[in-house]
């Protein structure tokens, strides 16, 4: 009798592990919620279903792919096979469906102290029509002037978070104390947040930037060097400093305007980059760039996983190159000795 009721109990008990087995490994792909569940992103657990399974909707019609036809005027492959990101390169609808399914969250941070705040509507009304359009978006403010934020209409699922930060005397203090801030927000919205781009508030939007950015480490090439001999990069040249990248090293020079990815990507990166410039900064060392030449340096030895070509971040000053089909996001012009607080 009692071996009847251990072995009925053991078998129930078999049924149950079978059960919750199979419901939650064997669910066919398409059942799989795209959802981020709302676990510790920060401590790199993000399922490989929420990066690469890409699904895309059934009956989706659009242009035939082509392995030998397409862009042969720029290199679309960095030689860790990071893709390069240009115009022509991608199908933003089919991109669009893959990541709308997966419900992704994207963050955007813009740093816009003293004087800089008179970039941040222009900034704000582009973001809104360029900027993961038809993605749940969330631009945080950084912002010595909290009550001189404009207002601008945002659409269902998209909203402007602003944060006091104090003002600075220094342009160099501001521009480097980003990546400190960054860590803390990233830290702050782990839970809610899937993807997050740094950008510079003196520029505005053109064309689209959406969900053929979006990758681990994300970093813009920088529209003034992309065709010069990397002896002309301008590096962080002193030993001394964490920031060196030596003569005959380097693949690109990126931009400091302009990085991002998936958060706990972007996390170590600002992390590592503010804890170099502090260190940096006790033995009396500012690099050449800033944050842009400790971001340089990191990305050396961290390849990016993801290249934005120059159409992301372009300078308005800057004729338009032949390879440049479209400018996506473009600094603005401006006098410097008119809006930073020390020359
Ligand atoms: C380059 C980089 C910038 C940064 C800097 C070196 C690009 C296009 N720009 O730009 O990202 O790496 O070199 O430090 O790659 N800011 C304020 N208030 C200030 C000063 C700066 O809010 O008084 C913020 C603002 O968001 C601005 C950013 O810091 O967009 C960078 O400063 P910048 O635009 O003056 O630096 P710039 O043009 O030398």
């Amino acid at each position: 009798m009692f071996n009847i009721r251990v072995l009925i109990l053991l078998l129930v008990l078999l049924l149950g592990i079978l059960f919750v087995y199979l419901h939650h490994e064997w669910r066919p792909t398409s059942f799989i919620p795209q959802t981020n569940t709302h676990r510790d992103r920060l401590s790199a657990e993000v399922t490989v279903n929420q990066i690469f399974h890409l699904v895309a909707p059934d009956h989706l019609k659009y242009k035939q792919p082509s392995i030998v036809h397409g862009r042969t005027d720029v290199v679309t492959l960095a030689p860790w096979l990071a893709p390069v990101i240009w115009e022509g390169t991608f199908n933003p609808v089919l991109l669009d469906s893959i990541y709308q399914s997966k419900n992704i969250t994207v963050a955007a941070t813009v740093f816009a102290v003293g004087k800089y705040i008179r970039f941040l509507k222009k900034f704000l009304e582009t973001a809104e029509r360029f900027f993961f359009v038809g993605f749940r978006v969330n631009i945080y403010v950084f912002t010595d002037r909290p009550k001189e934020v404009p207002r601008v209409q945002m659409s269902a699922g998209r909203k402007v978070v602003v944060h006091s930060v104090p003002s600075s005397d220094r342009w160099q203090e501001i521009s480097a104390r980003r990546m400190e801030l960054i860590q803390n927000l990233i830290e702050e919205v782990q839970n809610s947040t899937d993807y997050i781009f740094c950008l510079d508030v003196d520029s505005e939007f053109h064309g689209r930037w959406g969900s053929e950015s979006l990758g681990g480490l994300v970093a813009v090439i920088h529209p003034g060097y992309y065709r010069d001999d990397r002896g002309r990069f301008p590096y962080e040249r002193r030993p001394a400093s964490r920031a060196y990248v030596a003569d005959g090293e380097g693949d690109f020079y990126y931009c400091g305007g302009a990085f991002g990815g998936l958060l706990q990507e972007v996390h170590l990166l600002a992390k590592t980059c503010h804890l170099n410039f502090k260190a940096d900064a006790e033995e009396g060392i500012e690099a050449a760039w800033q944050e842009e030449s400790h971001l340089n340096r990191y990305m050396w030895i961290n390849k990016p996983s993801k290249i934005l070509s120059p159409e992301y971040l372009w300078q308005d000053f800057k004729p338009r190159n032949p390879e440049i089909h479209i400018i996506r996001f473009s600094g603005v012009v401006k006098n410097y000795a008119d809006i930073r607080p020390n020359v």
